[in-house]
């Protein structure tokens, strides 16, 4: 198979045998000229894996995705680390992505959902926030083996979950300023990886319909886009079940959806285990719907410690707030 030929020197076979998924590469229109507005190419090839990884096992019935691939983790860590994102396919099958859009559909419809009408948020585009709280399809989401993997790899297994939301991006909608995710943290960039997300294709991502754009590599650089201002951009195409996963300094940003029909989007964002969560989830999930999650779902939304001693309740893990547990821990200070 031909490599794309704008590919940088670094031989993505490395390890592995070679197929013929997708991955984005973005040096060719990027780093050669002409990049704006262009559709990131695709059709290069990844990694066969040679081992197995364990990771978490899904809480939820309808996703069942096995673990990461021990060299396809590298290959994504090692994208992320040059490129600020990478892509994986085939996360979700086209069932599981349609059952939570419909599952979507109907929290929408109870919660009366309308555009923002922000120019962050939008003046075509749904978001519901909070999700965890909304449904027992949500929590496969956070745990989910194909992915957590890469964000313990990006940030540390102590991560948490930042924010579970949605994007629906309806016909006629502008493309959203580029931003980066961590743009209100005020410290020096670049920076370590504090925040790291992702956007969940429940529809197809297409240039057209507004998938995400992304300026490839600018999570080294030492300033943020300014608001408002154009700047070169790729659209990561994706299929439907496809996940986008970046650093939260990548310039991104939603699309411009020219189609007639809306383009779904799931970000799940992380951040680490030492920086306040975007969305409360202590308080806006409610402890009983908490007290159904699964060991790993409760420490992603901060019902643990992280590095034995931050986020304690009077020396307990805060665990112990959901009933079923002591919350015993030797605190860093008893070791
Ligand atoms: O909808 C997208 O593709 C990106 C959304 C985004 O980056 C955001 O709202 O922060």
């Amino acid at each position: 198979m031909p490599a794309f030929a704008g590919m940088s020197g670094r031989d993505n076979r490395r390890n592995g045998a070679i197929c013929d998924c997708p991955r984005v590469a973005w040096e060719g229109a990027w780093a050669g000229q002409a990049a704006r507005q262009t559709k990131a190419p695709k059709n290069l090839f990844c990694i066969i894996p040679a081992g197995v990884r364990i990771g978490y096992s899904g809480s939820d019935k309808i996703i069942t995705g096995a673990a990461i691939p021990m060299t396809a983790l590298d290959q994504h860590l090692d994208n992320i680390a040059h490129d600020g994102f990478t892509l994986v396919e085939d996360v979700l099958s086209s069932d599981e992505a349609d059952a939570l859009a419909a599952d979507l559909d109907r929290i929408e419809r109870e919660l009366g959902t309308a555009p923002a009408c922000n120019p962050f948020e939008g003046h075509h585009t749904l978001r519901v926030y909070n999700l965890l709280a909304h449904g027992k399809l949500w929590e496969a989401i956070p745990v989910h083996p194909r992915v957590l993997p890469i964000i313990e790899g990006v940030l540390d297994d102590g991560c948490l979950v930042s924010s579970l939301s949605s994007v629906k991006i309806l016909p006629g909608e502008r493309a959203q300023p580029l931003h980066t995710d961590d743009q209100l943290i005020p410290i020096a960039r670049p920076h370590t990886a504090c925040v790291c997300n992702s956007m969940w294709a429940l529809t197809d991502f297409t240039e057209q319909n507004g998938a995400t754009r992304v300026v490839p590599g600018s999570h080294t650089r030492d300033h943020a886009p300014d608001f408002g201002t154009d700047y070169d951009s790729v659209a990561v195409e994706m299929k439907k079940g496809s996940v986008l996963v970046w650093n939260g300094s990548l310039w991104h940003g939603g699309g411009a959806n020219a189609t007639d029909a809306p383009r779904i989007g799931i970000p799940m964002n992380y951040c680490a285990g030492w920086l306040r969560q975007q969305e409360n989830q202590q308080l806006g999930i409610p402890r009983d719907v908490a007290r159904g999650f699964s060991p790993r779902l409760r420490a992603l939304v901060g019902y643990g410690v992280y590095r034995d001693l931050i986020g304690h309740v009077d020396k307990r893990s805060p665990d112990f707030l959901l009933g079923d547990s002591d919350g015993a821990l030797t605190s860093v200070w008893d070791q």
